[in-house]
């Protein structure tokens, strides 16, 4: 018989995890919404430090001024 690399529980727990992160996010987004507050990370200034934010950041990254 095939061994299983993940317990049921394993699984159960990373899902948990996984949903406790979204509604962790999106109370900080309402947070950030409500109160007008910035994020320094959010670079496109929608509430969300995600991959649009580093696709800015590594866009720009070793740009400068000087030249
Ligand atoms: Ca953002």
């Amino acid at each position: 018989m095939k061994s299983h690399k993940y317990s049921i529980t394993m699984i159960i727990a990373m899902m948990i995890l996984f949903f406790y992160g979204l509604c962790a996010q999106a109370i900080a987004q309402d947070e950030c919404i409500r109160s007008n507050t910035p994020i320094i990370a959010d670079l496109n200034g929608d509430c969300r430090v995600d991959f649009q934010d580093f696709v800015i950041f590594a866009s720009q990254w070793l740009d400068s001024s000087e030249f």
